[in-house]
């Protein structure tokens, strides 16, 4: 799925993720028509979507494979590993029959990962780890970021693909925390591989043209970092 993705990201020159939070899965869509272009990725909420159909997969994976993009469910699993291969397969969103890449944190240890890696290597998907997180006040730093990036003792893995969010042109924050960085910043100086980005495109006046710009600015500082 990291080879995938790269192979997305160099066809279409981008290093654009959109986090697609609107208010429903008719949204969304629309969303995903419009951003579609301009994308690698687009990571989605599921469980905030109130007019979710169990046809939602398909119709996503249909715009996915129109505009080329792969499509990430921020689940963000955090369970012991059998709980998280039920979590991950079953329920009422069947994430793994149409998300792509989904994600989780490693407090619960490597348990999680051995089992979403159970139901997920079979079908091809990709699994990122929460190694840190964009918010204020946030623990995941320290000996908790360096376990998540090297496991127990091994070094880092240079096929590890690094997303991040907490994106917007401008530094800055919101009432809850959230932390932005530029996309410059993200890519450049701190040696993410991808940028997500929510209400900097989704609550643009022109969601396509703000992520036109997102895209040039993410990809501009990649070509930068890369070369
Ligand atoms: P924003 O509107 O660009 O702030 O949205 C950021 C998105 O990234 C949103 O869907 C969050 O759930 C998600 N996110 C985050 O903001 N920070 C994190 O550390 C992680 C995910 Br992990």
């Amino acid at each position: 799925m990291g080879k995938r993705l790269f192979e997305v990201m160099v066809k279409k020159e981008s290093n654009l993720c959109v986090a697609a939070d609107v208010g429903t899965a008719k949204e969304l869509l629309e969303l995903a028509e419009k951003v579609g272009q301009e994308i690698c990725l687009l990571k989605t909420h599921v469980d905030i979507l109130p007019d979710f159909t169990p046809d939602f997969g398909a119709k996503l994976r249909a715009i996915a494979d129109k505009y080329n993009f792969l499509i990430f469910e921020d689940r963000k699993f955090a369970d012991i590993g059998n709980t998280v291969t039920m979590q991950y397969e079953g329920g009422i969103f069947h994430i793994l029959d149409w998300a792509d890449i989904v994600n989780c944190h490693i407090i619960s240890g490597p348990g999680i990962v051995d089992g979403l890696k159970l139901k997920g290597l079979p079908r091809g998907r990709g699994l990122l780890l929460l190694a840190e997180m964009s918010s204020a006040g946030n623990f995941a730093k320290g000996d908790y970021t360096a376990a998540a990036l090297h496991g127990p003792g091994a070094p880092v893995n240079p096929a590890f693909i690094q997303a991040t969010p907490g994106v917007q042109m401008v530094t800055g924050g919101d009432a809850f925390g959230q932390q932005y960085n530029t996309p410059y910043s993200v890519i450049y100086d701190r040696g993410s591989d991808i940028i997500i980005v929510g209400r900097g495109i989704i609550k643009a006046a022109n969601p396509a043209e703000a992520a036109r710009e997102y895209c040039l600015q993410g990809w501009d500082a990649y070509l930068a970092k890369c070369t």
